[in-house]
């Protein structure tokens, strides 16, 4: 096989402003952290008043506002029917929404010294704080970004692995032979050959990075790295502090299920494929990144504790197309008591991965116009897998709508982790249980069962933790400096080792730019936020359990249909951002505090059987 991609195109994307849609849903963030005054606007203005910092909010939010809409627009045509004419009428919107955004941002920090109440002094900080890629002041600066961004975006977006035969597969092909193929030479191909296309962005990474780090220090931050960090309505060093403590709390059961996953790949594939010692091959995890390893459910599955059933199978013999998968995730909604999704989501999502243009698969929820026109975009695969992220993206959209009466700043997740947490949480719920009371399952497992149900959740779910934190460690150090363009493939692999205990299968060099191939790199999305969600989920889906009043083990637990736990929920998606995010927490969870014991307790079973299984086959873990 041998790849083609196409010369970068002018492809547009909404790249640095506290307002537009991003991949997955809206971005903004909190601030509480102070980043220097700018000496230009400190030493050089006139003393501003409380009333000039009013009437600068108040003009900021309907400038923001109005421009939102227009870029969501031009991103969304541009990301459904990518063409050189899309691509360029996006990118000069989205220079336009940087040029103001940063402008705005800049301006903020001239009301810094007063002492506003507290929304409108949480206001103020969000506008200095929500950029994710700030272009420097300079307009020649903030095109050269615009422009740089959106050919990262092309690059990916028309990705695409051509056979000999002339055949050229696309993403969601490619992903479905990771999935399903148990040949490892075929594996080791298409996963060598996705990461053909990420070369030529090396280049353009690079110096987005050098024009984003001055953007950064234009707005009084070090780099994009604190940028970045100063997003979590805590100091951005401690909340690098309780990435390490969170990530503390679950390793022991990643090594676990690392150590048991390993040693069944190592019977499936034998020694020299996938030893039975060190780190385990990328390209046997079912996933083009190795980030959630489901798809090897059969191949590790517990010998009596199978459930039986799968999921893709049902939906199959269930006759269920895109648009009942969508239909059905909605139901869960509203059986919670959300309204029902407008009839304009229907007509204007996209579903199905249209033959005759390119577009970006990589699914995403959108909101228009900051209200009512929500929207999902995905090409959709009949699968579990897919079932699931459509829930995800669901919950993106039940969240804007549910915050579309709060200010525009504040129409926002509390923290970016909790929009990511929403639809998972709902996809928590797709038990047994819940699969025979829509339909889709005759019988529910008995209790017997449960760890081949928790074995498949961990594969999801446990495999993905060190992937979701490992992506932005890495970004962080390259925004700071710690690693030079000369090391970004090196630094990359040693942190998949060090995370994920999982290595390239082929030798890499700096020729290849293995990051670019994950779309949250190019697309510039922060990934960190799925890290948090990861473990937020857990103790939403447990709380939100107590609520509804059920008894059992938490793994079996569906909140489906019930009221009260909708209700609560919905209270936290109204707030939008108006809060610090640990009061949001708060209203469902009743702490302030992240906290991964939720996932342990959910777990806990399947920890110690895999203890045992790992224990009775002498496994050495580690890497
Ligand atoms: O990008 C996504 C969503 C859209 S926000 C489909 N996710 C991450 C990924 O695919 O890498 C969801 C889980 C992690
Ligand atoms: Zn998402």
């Amino acid at each position: 096989m041998k790849t083609i991609t196409t010369a970068p195109k002018k492809l547009a994307v909404i790249v640095a402003l506290s307002v537009a849609v991003s991949a997955c849903g809206n971005e903004e963030a909190t601030q509480v952290t102070k980043p220097q005054p700018l000496k230009s606007a400190v030493e050089t203005q006139i003393p501003k008043t409380k009333d000039d910092a009013l009437a600068f909010i108040n003009n900021a939010e309907k400038e923001l506002a109005q421009l939102s809409i227009e870029a969501n627009r031009a991103e969304w045509i541009y990301s459904n029917f990518i063409t050189e004419d899309t691509a360029s009428l996006a990118a000069s919107v989205g220079e336009k929404v940087t040029a103001a955004s940063v402008k705005l941002a800049t301006e903020a920090s001239q009301y810094a010294h007063l002492k506003l109440d507290p929304i409108n002094a949480r206001k103020l900080d969000k506008l200095r704080s929500s950029l994710v890629l700030p272009a420097p002041l300079d307009p020649v600066k903030n095109a050269e970004l615009a422009s740089i961004s959106a050919d990262l975006n092309g690059l990916y977006g028309k990705g695409k692995l051509c056979r000999e035969d002339g055949k050229c597969l696309t993403l969601p092909e490619l992903s479905a032979i990771m999935a399903k193929s148990k040949d490892p030479q075929e594996l080791l191909s298409v996963w060598q050959g996705w990461r053909e296309i990420s070369k030529p962005m090396r280049p353009l990474f690079k110096r987005e990075v050098e024009l984003a780090n001055e953007g950064a220090k234009d707005l009084g931050y070090e780099n994009l790295s604190e940028l970045w960090r100063s997003q979590y309505d805590m100091d951005p060093d401690a909340f690098s502090t309780e990435l390490d403590r969170l990530w503390g709390q679950v390793k022991p059961l990643y090594d676990s299920l690392h150590c048991y996953v390993r040693g069944e790949l190592n019977e499936e594939y034998g020694d020299e494929i996938a030893p039975n010692q060190g780190t385990i091959p990328a390209h046997l995890l079912g996933n083009m990144w190795a980030q959630s390893w489901g798809n090897i459910y059969e191949t590790v599955a517990p010998e009596n504790g199978d459930p039986g059933y799968d999921v893709t199978q049902l939906l199959a013999e269930h006759q269920y197309d895109e648009k009942k998968m969508v239909k059905q995730a909605e139901g869960f909604f509203t059986s919670l008591g959300f309204e029902p999704l407008p009839e304009t989501f229907w007509t204007r999502s996209l579903f199905i991965q249209p033959q005759d243009r390119d577009v970006v698969c990589h699914a995403s929820a959108w909101d228009l116009d900051n209200a009512d026109d929500i929207r999902i975009k995905m090409c959709i695969q009949k699968t579990a897998e897919e079932f699931t992220v459509i829930h995800h993206e669901l919950g993106h959209n039940f969240y804007q709508r549910a915050y579309k009466n709060q200010p525009f700043i504040f129409k926002n997740s509390a923290n970016d982790g909790f929009h990511e947490a929403i639809g998972d949480v709902v996809a928590l719920s797709i038990t047994p249980k819940y699969l025979k009371r829509i339909g889709l399952l005759e019988q529910v497992p008995d209790a017997s069962k449960d760890i081949g149900l928790l074995m498949k959740q961990a594969l999801d779910k446990v495999a993905f933790l060190p992937f979701g934190l490992m992506i932005d460690q890495w970004r962080w150090k390259v925004f700071s400096g710690e690693i030079s363009p000369e090391q970004y493939n090196q630094a990359w692999w040693e942190l998949r080792e060090k995370y994920q205990g999982v290595s390239a299968p082929v030798a890499r060099s700096e020729t290849d730019f293995d990051p670019g191939a994950k779309y949250h790199v190019p697309g510039n999305v922060p990934y960190t936020r799925y890290f948090l969600a990861h473990i937020l989920q857990f103790q939403f889906h447990k709380s939100l359990c107590d609520i509804a009043g059920d008894t059992g083990p938490v793994h079996r637990c569906s909140i489906y249909g019930n009221k009260e736990a909708g209700a609560k929920l919905n209270t936290m998606l109204e707030m939008g951002a108006s809060q610090p995010w640990p009061e949001a927490l708060a209203t469902v969870t009743g702490t302030k505090e992240m906290d991964a014991k939720a996932v342990l307790d959910y777990f806990e079973p399947l920890q110690k059987w895999l203890d045992e299984q790992n224990t009775v086959a002498n496994r050495q873990c580690g890497w």
